[in-house]
């Protein structure tokens, strides 16, 4: 074995609530955005596939949980919908949600698996939208009374919880690039709902240190995109340096430092961008930074200095500062259409050992998305030889960092099984096991015997 990892290492697989559990309107659950999107959209949606059934995990997850004990997982990341458990986001608890999240949680505990449990992953309840969704601080409450209740509901049993998967996504999907509900295109509202989320998620580390759970850890995850400049000439620097600020750092230092970069404010300021806070938010996100970092690792970005300069009276745009680049000879995910850059994982990193205190940390999502993979089929099997050595690749890079004292404690490779993706629905295929969306059967790939020996032999 070339390459092991420490004994403790987590092993396992992402998934969320809205993407894999179906049963969108079984067991009292509530409609939430996406719910609701898809029923006035439709055509939104890649082949008019909605979230309503998905992969069916609500119904089988006894025997997908049975099927990632046999893979080697130790750990597996899910999330809890909020609108399951609270149907209309905030006051009465669904009982029989309850029932559900508490098999699952004792289910994998009976497995050897340990629960990394999210709280929210883009799916609001609608009703909170309809309130205003995160530009409100209303439903920050909501948020926090919610998260208490599944401290309060699943702690004894839980001990790793994240508040949030990629708060940075609504903001540009739902409030800057249209491509989430509720399609706004307004960066100071978009300013507010990425304030007002993080602001959330301290309320809700800070209620979670009050529940006193024994070894509990919270933290949250970002998706963390390195951004790589064109040159080292100072234009192409400093248009890396603030894609930088608006998409990695606007959530990660006051996640773990507690507080926002000094130029992103004056950039806010400057045009007049700055979202309302409150009294006391300061040392809210001053006491209540993360104990452990899940980082989203797909591909990086790449950006040069602006072209033409915007016009100064078209509306505000983080994109004002610069452009994206397109690496001549960059490596690509043909399938999917993203970069494969596998060291940026050792950048991110090594960039959390020198100015994030080394934090507690580990791949909480990256994975190879595939159109069309049914044609990769030979022997009744998805030869997905391609996803084992993006995988391998990126392991080898995470090693080499763990090596250099990086504190990463594990991977998980989004996703457990084929799942229903947001817009995308099952275009890209990302699973260790395939499922066929009509019967739902479930199939191993190639890439699930070679993670079943990788983690049994806790290195390769
Ligand atoms: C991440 C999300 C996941 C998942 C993944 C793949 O950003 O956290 O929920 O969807 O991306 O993306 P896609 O399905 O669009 O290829």
């Amino acid at each position: 074995i070339n390459y092991k990892f420490p004994s403790d290492f987590w092993w396992g697989s992402a998934t969320s609530a809205t993407q894999i559990e179906g049963a969108a309107h079984k067991g009292g659950k509530g409609e939430n955005i996406w719910d609701h999107w898809y029923k006035t959209e439709p055509n939104r949606f890649f082949d008019n596939v909605g979230p309503e059934s998905t992969s069916d995990f609500y119904h089988v997850y006894k025997e997908d949980i049975k099927t990632m004990k046999e893979i080697g997982h130790n750990t597996f990341r899910m999330s809890i919908s909020w609108s399951r458990l609270i149907p209309s986001g905030r006051g009465k608890v669904n009982p029989e949600a309850v029932t559900f999240y508490n098999n699952v949680i004792d289910e994998l505990l009976a497995n050897g698996i340990e629960p990394f449990v999210n709280l929210f992953h883009f799916d609001m309840p609608l009703e909170l939208q309809h309130e205003g969704g995160w530009e409100s601080r209303a439903v920050v409450d909501a948020y926090t009374d919610y998260a208490k209740e599944a401290f309060r509901l699943f702690g004894d049993r839980v001990k790793k919880w994240f508040t949030f998967n990629e708060p940075i996504v609504p903001v540009e999907g739902g409030y800057l690039y249209d491509f989430h509900y509720p399609n706004v295109v307004d960066a100071r509202r978009a300013a507010q709902v990425a304030y007002n989320t993080m602001i959330a998620h301290a309320k809700a580390v800070e209620a979670f240190r009050g529940f006193d759970i024994a070894n509990g850890k919270i933290g949250i995850i970002l998706n963390l995109t390195p951004s790589y400049p064109r040159s080292k000439n100072p234009a192409d620097l400093r248009a890396s340096r603030i894609a930088d600020l608006f998409f990695n750092r606007s959530f990660l230092d006051p996640a773990v430092l507690g507080e926002y970069p000094e130029e992103l404010i004056e950039i806010l300021r400057e045009h007049g961008q700055l979202p309302v806070t409150e009294k006391g938010d300061g040392a809210l996100l001053k006491a209540n930074t993360a104990d452990i970092l899940g980082v989203n690792y797909y591909q990086p970005r790449r950006v040069k200095a602006k072209e033409y300069l915007p016009n100064p009276y078209s509306p505000f745009m983080p994109d004002w500062f610069f452009d994206n680049y397109e690496m001549p000879g960059r490596k690509m995910n043909k399938y999917r259409g993203w970069e494969i850059y596998e060291k940026g994982i050792y950048d991110i990193m090594i960039n959390l050992k020198e100015n994030y205190g080394n934090i507690e940390s580990f791949i909480s999502e990256n994975g190879m998305g595939v159109e069309g993979e049914s044609r990769f089929i030979q022997d009744g099997q998805i030869q997905d030889d391609y996803r084992i050595e993006f995988i391998r690749e990126h392991l080898k890079w995470l090693h080499k960092a763990i090596e250099e004292g990086c504190n990463a404690k594990g991977y998980h490779l989004w996703s457990f099984m084929d799942n229903w993706s947001w817009m995308n629905a099952y275009k890209n295929r990302y699973g260790f096991i395939s499922v066929d969306i009509e019967t739902k059967e479930r199939t191993w790939k190639k890439s699930a015997h070679w993670i079943k020996e990788v983690s049994e032999n806790n290195g390769f």
